[in-house]
């Protein structure tokens, strides 16, 4: 049993202030009691529930401030980027890939969140032969999920064409690739590497995208774990939906729609470009669209319409996606300043009269635990332990309510982080994971042979 003061926390019944959190040996809140006294409690200025965050490719985290060079030829974008991205992974082994993937995980853990949705699609060796364990790099991201103590959801992801023209994969892309066979078989594998993490890890699945894979296969994939989450990258880019527009007749959120049954197990990744029905048809779904406002803007990908969403009742989530900024204050702020700079407006994502940092995160927390498939997102009896201490001081802000959240994201970063818990597993311990010392030296020593010569 842990025991947790905080001086004011947000609980189901709002900001309560003195309250008492007991967390099980199970890693579950087993009480909340507000007007309480600390006794012997651990104690914290301000406890929130933690975020979880939806999308990540977590050996993206090493590339992060190296993509930064204008290239010598034409207009950077996406696509170029894509390249740069496919040149970088390339060059990483399945150590690098672990040691990496500990430091991004740490620096979530940092940053606020308490669990990850990895969407995995980096598998093979250079050149695409499979590991003697076709699931080696799934082990080592569990691996490193189980060093860092963050909340896992894998996401194996079947990657199986470089077009939506059905072209094979090249180049970088070998290492992506698996037959329907081959995907099962690296599933079974991935489960086999999970079973010694804790029991709030979840195996799910995911296809790459409509480029990357046919309806046929995504209704096969989703099939595969009926009651997990299910994700794929949907409409990132203006050319992506030409795409998919040109093969199939259908922009991309319209065609999965007509092609699938899309329900609350289902996560779409960059619902960037969507016209009104289909913000209006995802909405009614109960699917999340999942969200990555610092990679998007990093990308160049466009904005998503939020208003529009929200008023059709729409669930959003965030992820870190790239990881070349991990934070959730920064994640929720451009989420809300790309919707400002589009509507020129302010507080678009708040209901009228209501805090904007309050709806942000609360929208974030339920979006969030939703697409990881985690019993999460509240101070609640029986859900998973998943706690954030914040210091209002960090950002020289008022200390009660609402005006805590839109301090912490409109004027404040990852350093007000105190603590953090996963399922009860106190990872974070006066602003620093407890490992950091190992997991960065690690991270450092591996980057510096990676990047020789890039
Ligand atoms: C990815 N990343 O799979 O890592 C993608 C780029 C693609 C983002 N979409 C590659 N941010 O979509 O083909
Ligand atoms: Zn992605």
């Amino acid at each position: 049993m842990q025991e947790i003061f905080a001086r004011t926390a947000l609980t189901p019944a709002g900001w309560q202030d003195d309250v008492r959190v007991t967390i099980g040996a199970d890693g579950r809140i087993a009480a909340v009691e507000a007007g309480a006294a600390p006794a012997s409690a651990y104690r914290v200025p301000v406890l929130l529930p933690a975020l979880s965050n939806l999308h990540s490719h977590t050996f993206q985290r090493a590339m992060a401030g190296l993509a930064e060079r204008r290239g010598q030829k034409g207009r950077d974008s996406f696509w170029t980027w894509r390249q740069t991205m496919y040149r970088f992974l390339d060059r990483l082994s399945p150590e690098d890939i672990e040691a990496i993937a500990a430091f991004a995980f740490m620096e979530m853990q940092e940053a606020g969140f308490c669990a990850v949705a990895e969407f995995h699609y980096l598998h093979h060796q250079p050149g695409g032969g499979a590991h003697a364990d076709i699931a080696e790099l799934a082990a080592r991201i569990a691996d490193a999920a189980g060093e860092t103590g963050i909340g896992l959801t894998l996401l194996p992801v079947l990657y199986r064409y470089g077009g939506a023209d059905r072209r094979p994969l090249a180049d970088g892309q070998l290492r992506f690739g698996n037959d329907m066979a081959a995907f099962e078989r690296l599933m079974a594998g991935a489960q086999g590497h999970l079973a010694h993490l804790p029991a709030d890890t979840v195996l799910g699945a995911a296809a790459h995208s409509l480029r990357a894979a046919t309806a046929e296969e995504i209704r096969t994939v989703s099939a595969l774990r009926p009651e997990a989450p299910f994700h794929i990258h949907i409409a990132e880019q203006g050319p992506e939906v030409e795409e998919i527009l040109a093969a199939f007749g259908a922009r991309p959120v319209e065609y999965l729609l007509g092609e699938a049954v899309v329900d609350r197990r289902w996560c779409l990744i960059h619902a960037t470009h969507m016209n009104a029905v289909e913000t209006r048809e995802l909405a009614r779904t109960g699917a999340v669209a999942g969200l990555c406002p610092i990679t998007e803007a990093n990308l160049g990908d466009g904005v998503f319409n939020g208003s529009a969403f929200r008023r059709a009742g729409g669930m959003l989530g965030v992820g870190s996606d790239s990881n070349v900024r991990i934070s959730v204050p920064e994640e929720l702020r451009q989420l809300e300043y790309s919707q400002r700079l589009k509507d020129r407006a302010r507080t678009v994502l708040a209901e009228p009269g209501a805090s904007c940092g309050r709806a942000l995160y609360d929208t974030a927390l339920a979006g969030g635990a939703r697409a990881l498939g985690r019993e999460s997102g509240a101070l609640e009896t029986g859900r998973w332990a998943d706690l954030v201490a914040l210091d209002p001081a960090a950002f020289a802000g008022l200390a009660s309510g609402d005006a805590i959240l839109d301090g912490w994201i409109f004027a404040g970063g990852n350093e007000a982080v105190t603590d953090l818990w996963s399922a009860g597993r106190h990872s974070v311990q006066g602003g620093r994971h407890v490992a950091r010392e190992a997991i960065a030296g690690r991270y450092r020593a591996r980057l510096e042979k990676i990047v020789v010569g890039l």
